[in-house]
């Protein structure tokens, strides 16, 4: 059965990539709209051989052209207004936003680990933040078998997480989305500062961690830092689980894991990396060894491409799942 799809934020790099991956999935379009700002409304994007002709995005973009699916990518405030208004109009939003991701009514989904939550949506359905999706992927099936206690995060995120003006700040030496240089740096602070002294991307690894493992319980804490790599985030993750475990069984489990590419061989030098992981679906985990400090402690490593896994591709496989159910 083929349906209607909408993109919003059409032209930028999440939605550019949506775009790829709907195609590379050969997912079932019957017709396909196109949104964007004021500013970039008129583009022509070609997709499976076809221009389409970007439109503004409008509060009346979503009468009557029953729109089954729409992908949105273009900020939270873009979401705030018009994901509700695409949802009564009769669409199942998909959200890479972070603006409907705590809300309770909101599924939060990486199709891997609950896929369940799906049926549960009322309209819209949230992406989780592309740090979040690659971390939580490992950390499903220890969980699952060993009841996680605690975990560290320690990020080391790509430019494109802050878009294009991200990657000309590091390609080109620009003043465009940071507040220092990044060429040659390390910049600890991803979005803005909270009160409580963590940055808003911290905030979401942590929050969004325990509302897709279910588990409230979770103690999680996140440093979370923007390198001088164009493409793919890299995760050093520390996990502290109830039970006593085997190193292999817990390689084992991850590699059985779907969406999981296990790289590690520390023999030959083998372990996931930025430049190795970019333009791939899957999640890169390697550097799995025993954390001695503590009686039952684990250190892994993983990366993904941020803009595929960690956005386009983990919203695409949520909207395949959306129609089978
Ligand atoms: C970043 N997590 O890398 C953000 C993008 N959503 O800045």
């Amino acid at each position: 059965m083929k349906v209607n799809v909408a993109v919003v934020g059409a032209t930028g790099l999440v939605g550019s990539m949506m775009l790829k991956v709907l195609s590379e999935e050969n997912f079932p379009i019957d017709n396909l709209y196109l949104f964007s700002s004021k500013k970039s409304a008129g583009k022509i994007i070609n997709y499976c051989g076809k221009d389409y002709t970007v439109e503004e995005l409008r509060e009346d973009s979503f009468e009557g052209r029953e729109i089954k699916i729409a992908l949105f990518s273009a900020g939270g405030s873009v979401s705030e207004k018009f994901a509700p208004i695409a949802a009564k109009a009769g669409a199942v939003v998909v959200d890479n936003s972070s603006a409907f991701r705590m809300d309770i009514d909101v599924p939060l989904v990486v199709p891997e680990i609950n896929p369940e939550d799906i049926k549960k949506n009322k309209g819209i359905i949230a992406n989780p933040n592309c740090s979040t999706i690659q971390s939580v992927l490992p950390l499903k099936p220890i969980h699952d078998k060993y009841k996680i206690k605690r975990v560290i995060y320690s990020t080391y995120q790509s430019v494109s997480g802050s878009g294009i003006k991200g990657i000309s700040d590091l390609e080109k030496g620009t003043n465009l989305a940071y507040k220092y240089p990044i060429k040659n740096n390390c910049i600890p602070q991803i979005d803005v500062f909270l009160d409580n002294g963590y940055t808003k991307e911290e905030m979401k690894m942590i929050n969004e961690t325990k509302k897709i493992l279910h588990d409230d319980s979770l103690l999680v804490t996140a440093t979370t830092v923007r390198v001088p790599v164009r493409n793919s985030h890299s995760i050093s993750i520390n996990v502290e689980v109830e039970k006593s475990f085997e190193i292999e069984d817990v390689k084992k489990i991850i590699a059985e894991y779907p969406g999981i590419i296990l790289e590690d061989d520390p023999e030959k030098e083998v372990y996931p990396m930025p430049l190795m992981s970019a333009d791939k679906n899957e999640v890169f985990v390697g550097r799995i060894r025993r954390d001695f400090t503590v009686e039952n402690g684990i250190n892994l490593w993983s990366c993904a491409d941020n803009i595929r896994k960690g956005a386009a591709t983990n919203a695409v496989q949520i909207a395949k799942k959306l129609l089978e159910v």
